[in-house]
């Protein structure tokens, strides 16, 4: 397998046909970084601190000839969104990861923008923590997250990763449309009995040859739905942090240390959008 580093990647450059693995694919972190540490040493990262309190920085070296790609969803609701920040931040900086942002990526941005948004699932933590954090780190977190493409096409097209999943029509395109997609999944705008946005299972009725994996959804265990593997095995919930190597199609998960937050809605697939033909 040729050994291609990324083009600098960049909120436009969701075509990256020509970036091949291996890959480990890793789920929603939500602050977890003790969990995320403990799966990138169980995945062969060495993860090495350094520098005293206020100056802190991490550096990890992945195993020889594989990348990381998170799927979003590195902040809120956890108790360390900062030093999930500082190893992926880290790790995208050297080549040793890709990501994509989630939907609470994109708020945290908007806060860290100065816009008034409700600091609600889990936000309110991760501002709380921010408090201890220095405006460039806060100006660098920024500038990382406006920097992240909201889906990557991948190896010749028959791998994608995208935070809540995507269409086969709209690989290779980007727009709002898409970029909705790829944070929310397919919504229709209302509410469900725990007041959180109805979602639906796009993947049942996926049909396409890209195998796309994404997060977003706790599942209780990471599998394959038509071409589809959701990633998110909700960790911040008291459930796993897992990773998907890929091309092995092996899964890699470490439990959560505690349940950091208690799930309102169960783990596991959302229903089928009304009308669709699983
Ligand atoms: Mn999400």
């Amino acid at each position: 397998m040729t050994e291609i580093a990324p083009k600098a990647i960049g909120i436009e450059n969701v075509d990256q046909r020509d970036v091949w693995g291996p890959f480990d694919i890793i789920g929603d972190v939500h602050g977890c970084a003790g969990e995320l540490e403990t799966l990138l040493a169980r995945l062969g990262y060495d993860v090495r601190w350094s520098g005293t309190p206020g100056a802190v920085s991490v550096r990890v070296t992945p195993p020889i000839g594989r990348r990381a790609i998170l799927v979003g969803d590195l902040v809120d609701r956890g108790p360390r969104s900062p030093d999930v920040l500082r190893i992926v931040m880290s790790m995208v900086e050297s080549g040793a990861a890709l990501a994509v942002p989630g939907n609470h990526d994109a708020k945290f941005s908007r806060w860290l923008d100065g816009k008034d948004v409700a600091a609600t699932h889990g936000l309110d933590r991760t501002i709380a923590q921010f408090e201890a954090e220095t405006k460039a780190f806060c100006k660098s977190v920024r500038e990382f997250f406006g920097s992240l493409p909201n889906y990557l096409w991948l190896e010749g097209g028959r791998l994608a990763v995208a935070h809540a999943g995507i269409k086969d029509s709209m690989l290779g395109r980007n727009s709002g449309e898409v970029r909705r997609f790829c944070l929310y999944g397919e919504t229709d705008g209302e509410t469900d009995e725990f007041g959180l946005p109805i979602r639906y299972h796009w993947a049942a009725e996926y049909r396409g040859q890209t195998a796309i994996v994404y997060g977003h959804t706790p599942v209780p265990t990471a599998g394959w739905v038509n071409n589809t593997l959701c990633i998110d095995t909700g960790c911040v919930f008291g459930g796993k942090l897992s990773a998907l190597r890929w091309p092995e199609r092996e899964i890699v998960a470490v439990a959560a240390e505690r349940v950091y937050t208690v799930p309102v809605r169960p783990f596991g697939h959302p229903p089928l959008r009304p009308g669709a033909q699983a």
